[in-house]
């Protein structure tokens, strides 16, 4: 049984002009508020069976002004995305007349609904949980088909199987720990106990440690991962974005010092998203503007997870390459030389003594030579050729990755006691606190305020 709110009402199409327009309702009063606004003939949508659909005109209940020609469809609750009536008023897909159709129902008693409001009735009335919840906004939001697949696993459910069946591990364990405590059978039951929590903790902890170690995947696949292409002027940064977004996006031209301003873009390679960042040359500059491009590029190499560092192989290594070897010392990073068409002077050697030979390719990207490389190597450095793995539960958000981290402290602290000999009271709170600590990735331990600053975050409509 739904829980009883008010009736809401939003657009839940995006702004701007396409073929239709929808405006949502959801509540005890949708079909009713509904039933206000429209007109054909007789016809009362009350009348009709749950799941259907209905031509006819919205009219202005009290000006009786014509204000679109629709197609209504009648949802009844349970089977609804929020559990409750749901109505659902297909206009002609205009910016004015689906305002003009939500006005409408407004007036007519609906309450205009607050982002993400319709999933969170979805939540608050026990159709989905919450960790399924925060993935429907990844669904819409996956970049490639990857980060939609585990968005849609998360929505599925799976994520949150995954933590009820550590949370239920622990519950039994905390209910044999009172067994034990209440009923002693044995002499040794201080011993049995502990080794028994012992034992839980560091499974569960196995566990949870296990889905963590998706945590880097799944957060790259979910936002991208923030790539900086670096380099001195004129080697061909903005060529290699332009390469990978297969556009113009960026200026290129044989003028050193061409790119003043960081450009970003999103490219799918082989299934990752990348935020690749285009940056300014970096070199000593007295123009102003290049200048302050060069500090923003250094920035953008501290902000960077991975660094793509380009050097012209056509020209031999400078001390400014070296500095930028040294800047990029510390972050995962490929070097790519380019220009392979052209006569080599760049002395591989020399460069080979301060980097991976591994990390180095060489490219034209003029003449789209070794591109498929540098994409290989991208995908392998994070996902170790794994992203074809079609069932792996990635977990991706970052207050999931914060809570599992945190029940692993509890976890820990828990081991510790035990082997420090604290009594068992005292261990089964850390362990307690895992249990509610997983509980929040679900929803089923978590506090309201949270809930609606967690819902905020979606779209409108949602
Ligand atoms: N021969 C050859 N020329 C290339 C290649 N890649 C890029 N270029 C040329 O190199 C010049 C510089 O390319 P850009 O992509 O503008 O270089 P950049 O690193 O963005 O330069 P700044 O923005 O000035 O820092 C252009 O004339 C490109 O056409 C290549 O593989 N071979
Ligand atoms: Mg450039």
């Amino acid at each position: 049984m739904a829980i009883e709110f008010d009736t809401i009402a939003a657009i839940s199409t995006p702004p701007g002009e396409g073929g239709i327009g929808i405006v949502r309702l959801s509540g005890d009063e949708a079909l009713e508020i509904a039933e206000k606004v429209y007109k054909l003939g007789n016809k009362r949508l009350s009348d009709q069976p749950s799941h259907t659909i209905h031509y006819g005109n919205i009219y202005h209940p009290k000006t009786n002004e014509k204000i679109d020609e629709v197609m209504v469809t009648i949802m009844r609750g349970p089977k609804t995305y929020t559990r409750e009536d749901i109505i659902e008023i297909n206009t002609h897909g205009g910016v004015h007349v689906t305002n003009k159709v939500l006005q409408t129902v407004l007036g007519a008693g609906a309450r205009l609904a607050e982002p993400g409001e319709f999933t969170k009735r979805a939540f608050l009335n026990g159709r989905i949980d919450l960790s399924q919840a925060e993935a429907v906004m990844d669904v819409i939001r996956a970049k490639t088909d990857k980060a939609m697949h585990n968005a849609i696993s998360q929505l599925d459910g799976n994520l949150s199987q995954l933590i009820k069946n550590l949370r239920q591990e622990i519950l039994e364990t905390l209910a044999q720990v009172e067994v034990n405590i209440d009923y002693p059978e044995y002499d040794d039951v201080e011993e049995m106990t502990s080794q028994l929590l012992l034992e839980k903790a560091g499974e569960v902890k196995n566990h949870v440690e296990r889905i963590l170690e998706t945590a880097q995947q799944g957060k790259i696949l979910r936002d991208g991962l923030a790539t900086a292409i670096i380099g001195r002027p004129n080697v061909g940064k903005s060529s290699l974005l332009n390469m990978f977004v297969r556009s113009d996006k960026a200026i290129v031209t044989d003028i050193a010092g061409t790119t003043r301003d960081v450009i970003e873009e999103f490219v799918n390679v082989k299934g990752v998203p990348l935020r690749l960042i285009d940056t300014a040359g970096i070199r000593e500059t007295e123009d102003e503007v290049e200048r302050i491009g060069v500090i923003r590029s250094k920035k953008e190499i501290e902000q960077a997870e991975l660094v793509l560092l380009i050097f012209d192989q056509s020209q031999e290594l400078t001390d400014e390459d070296f500095e930028l070897l040294e800047l990029t010392e510390n972050k995962e990073r490929l070097i790519i030389l380019n220009k392979m068409d052209l006569i080599q002077k760049l002395d591989v050697d020399k460069l080979l003594e301060k980097v991976d030979p591994n990390s180095v390719i060489s490219v034209s990207i003029t003449e789209n030579t070794g591109i498929n490389e540098v994409e290989n190597a991208i995908v392998d450095l994070f996902f170790e050729g794994k992203t074809g793995e079609k069932d792996a539960t990635y977990i991706s958000n970052i207050r999931h990755i914060s809570l599992l981290e945190q029940s692993i402290q509890s976890l820990e602290e828990v081991i510790e006691g035990i082997e420090l000999g604290m009594p068992v009271d005292l261990v089964q709170i850390d362990l307690t606190r895992a249990w509610d600590l997983l509980g929040e990735v679900t929803g089923d331990s978590i506090q309201d305020e949270l809930i609606t600053q967690l819902f905020s975050q979606f779209c409108l409509g949602k």
